[in-house]
């Protein structure tokens, strides 16, 4: 029989270094001969993908509540588990994330102040206990991490949030990735070479077990 596949996550603030973090890790897992999919949240799917626009675009004189942004999120994640990670994990294939539910608890959490019970609810509804097997969380201070996602163009809704929004996230990403054995944190504040050698040591360390 087919083993499961193991589903594998990046993390962190807006300017962390996910995009090439994702794909230094792609490498490292293919290389020791695992079938790879990548995902993104939101998104993923072609609804995802759909409410990923909705929640970042900037509704003007509308204001997004938290709740719909919260409900939003889970309601992407639900098309994406049931439609992308778990087929893909069942048939033997590695998945690699660019986020995933810790986003919800930092963002929706930590930084919009949602209640746990409520978020605790809506996880029970949507993942039914599924985790990630490996996350990489990249640990980056909000004023450095706004100013490399400045640095690319234009900011959505969610980057335009003020400093106090990102540093409530980024002190609930560290509290719930310290909390997590299968989690491992990479500082990105150093230099970039050392960071994509931190992330390299990580995944080979985990694909070594
Ligand atoms: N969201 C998402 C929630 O609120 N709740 C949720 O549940 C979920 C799933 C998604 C948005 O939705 C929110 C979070 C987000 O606001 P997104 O596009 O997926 O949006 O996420 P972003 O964080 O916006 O993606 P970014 O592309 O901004 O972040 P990255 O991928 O971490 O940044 P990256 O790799 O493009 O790097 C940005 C720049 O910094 C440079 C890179 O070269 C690049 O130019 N850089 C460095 N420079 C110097 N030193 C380093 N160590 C560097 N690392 C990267």
């Amino acid at each position: 029989m087919q083993a499961r596949g193991k589903f594998i996550v990046i993390e962190g603030l807006e300017g962390a270094g996910k995009s090439t973090a994702v794909s230094i890790v792609s490498q490292a897992i293919t290389q020791a001969g695992h079938l790879l999919a990548n995902t993104r949240e939101p998104g993923g799917t072609p609804m995802a993908e759909a409410i990923r626009e909705c929640v970042k675009h900037d509704w003007a004189n509308e204001k997004v509540t938290v709740e719909a942004e919260l409900l939003l999120m889970y309601a992407a994640r639900a098309q994406l588990i049931q439609n992308v990670i778990l087929p893909r994990l069942e048939a033997g294939s590695w998945v690699l994330g660019d986020r995933h539910d810790l986003s919800s608890r930092a963002y929706q959490g930590g930084g919009r102040q949602i209640s746990c019970e409520m978020i605790e609810s809506l996880r029970n509804i949507t993942l039914g206990g599924f985790e990630p097997d490996f996350t990489l969380y990249l640990d980056v201070e909000p004023i450095e991490g706004l100013k490399r996602a400045k640095g690319r163009g234009e900011l959505d809704r969610i980057e335009q949030e003020d400093l106090s929004f990102f540093e409530r996230t980024r002190a609930r990403y560290l509290e719930l990735a310290q909390q997590d054995p299968n989690c491992v944190i990479i500082n990105t504040m150093q230099d970039i070479d050392r960071v994509h050698q931190d992330i390299l040591a990580a995944i080979h360390h985990y694909l070594g077990k």
